[in-house]
């Protein structure tokens, strides 16, 4: 593996690192946990590996990865590559097309820089679920969730440790009451701040927690609200992480489900060059 250039951001908190070239889809697999684990990086970071568009009206294609795996979409880290690909150069403000395995995403990267994402279609698939002592809902916003506000726990920064093994419970019981596609789990509770709407809890695939309020996972409350017709087509919908970082929403109907738009802003963290010895024990990760 030859040195790879990587760029580092992170979007309300929560790390992305580009590969803006240098390695194939093919050869993804291989690298992915060497390129974003220990020990060249954490176990929190998601990788987003950029390849040449299909179609030539597309600015890019991306593959999202974590420690667990291939991610369909992913909010904060698309936010990261319209906000990487700035930094490089690639783009300027406007709205750019980027395909994902999960659909082609429109991005805005607006003047100040903030970017909205216009996400794939999203919807609920079922609600009232009784899984592991809640009730919740499965939906779909580019990855599948179950969302519950019943979990009687607070969501605070001191209590990420029990949040985390509650919602890792949850995730096997919603698999055994028959959704094994669900992925992550997102615990819902009241705003700290009166500004905001909400405030989640989102524990990712690799056993992770999203630092930020989770892209896919606001388009999946969003189709929630949506179904529920709590929240108007167009109106704003302002979701707050469990660390206070927040993504604002809102939706478009259609005759299928919604189509979300996320808004957020990402900050270019580092610019750096991977090395992968081929003496080093841990050449692929640990
Ligand atoms: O923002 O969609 C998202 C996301 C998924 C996993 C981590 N972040």
């Amino acid at each position: 593996m030859q040195p790879l250039l990587v760029i580092d951001s992170h979007t309300g908190g929560e790390p992305t690192r580009v590969i803006p070239d240098g390695l194939s889809l093919a050869d993804l697999e291989k690298w992915r946990r060497a390129i974003i684990c220990e020990p060249r990086g954490h176990e929190v970071i998601v990788g987003a590996l950029l390849t040449p568009p299909k179609h030539a009206t597309s600015a890019a294609a991306v593959t999202f990865f974590n420690n667990a795996g291939l991610l369909g979409m992913c909010g904060h880290g698309m936010i990261g590559v319209i906000a990487t690909l700035h930094h490089l150069g690639r783009i300027q403000p406007g709205v750019h097309e980027i395909e994902t395995p999960a659909g082609t995403v429109a991005a805005t990267l607006h003047p100040d820089l903030r970017v909205s994402i216009r996400n794939v279609l999203s919807w609920r698939k079922a609600a009232g679920v009784k899984a592991g002592g809640v009730t919740g809902d499965i939906a779909y916003g580019g990855n599948w969730f179950f969302l519950c506000a019943d979990h009687g726990l607070a969501l605070t920064k001191a209590n990420i440790r029990e949040l985390t093994e509650a919602s890792l419970a949850i995730r096997s019981a919603v698999h055994e009451a028959g959704f094994p596609e669900v992925d992550h789990i997102e615990l819902l509770g009241p705003p700290e701040n009166a500004e905001n709407h909400g405030r989640n809890f989102v524990l990712c695939p690799g056993g992770e927690y999203d630092r930020s309020p989770c892209g896919t996972g606001t388009s999946a409350k969003l189709a929630c609200l949506a179904a529920d017709k709590k929240l108007a087509p167009g109106a704003i919908w302002r979701q707050e992480s469990i660390i206070g970082s927040v993504f604002e929403g809102s939706y478009e109907n259609t005759e299928d489900g919604i189509i979300p738009t996320v808004t957020g802003r990402a900050f270019v963290t580092a610019e750096s060059t991977l090395h992968f010895h081929q003496d080093d024990p841990f050449q692929k990760g640990l």
